[in-house]
């Protein structure tokens, strides 16, 4: 199975998919630094949004085989700069999170456009909440 590291913005989901990766309980908790899971590593949403923390990310991926780029579908804007995705020498994916509150089929179009622009190369669509699409994203994980 691949490891996963997961940078997206506060509040975007990572935390809730390494819960769920992982078969734990999902319960809330701001992650304050990166916390390693057995597959996964999760990072404080401040990593992507503040550029002098991109080292961090950084640091972190080299234990990662592949990064995830989690996007909020209900955010109107995100932190992912155009081809974001070079910075790291891995495979780089898109997560669009919490479809189930989308509005409209324009917000996922949305948050699957700022993952494109930032490199991703294959892009997931899941809530975490009512478990759509998150077997696709494990499917990939265990390929
Ligand atoms: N409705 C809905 N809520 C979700 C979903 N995934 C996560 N959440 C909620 O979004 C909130 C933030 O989720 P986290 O996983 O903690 O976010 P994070 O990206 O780890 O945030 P930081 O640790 O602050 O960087 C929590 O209240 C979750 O329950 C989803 O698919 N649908
Ligand atoms: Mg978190």
């Amino acid at each position: 199975m691949k490891t996963i590291i997961f940078a997206g913005s506060t509040g975007s989901g990572k935390t809730t998919l390494c819960q769920w990766l992982h078969g734990q309980e999902i319960a809330y908790k701001k992650t304050q630094a990166v916390e390693t899971f057995d597959q996964a590593i999760d990072t404080p949403g401040e990593c992507i949004e503040n550029r002098y923390l991109y080292k961090m990310l950084l640091v972190s991926s080299v234990d990662a085989d592949v990064i995830g780029l989690v996007q909020d579908c209900t955010k109107e804007e995100s932190y992912f700069p155009p081809a974001f995705a070079t910075m790291f020498a891995k495979p780089v994916i898109g997560i669009v999170t919490k479809t189930e509150l989308a509005r409209t089929d324009e917000d996922i179009a949305q948050a699957r456009a700022f993952l494109q622009a930032a490199g991703a190369e294959r892009i997931f669509e899941v809530s975490t909440v009512e478990n759509v699409g998150v077997d696709a994203l494990r499917a990939y994980l265990e390929e």
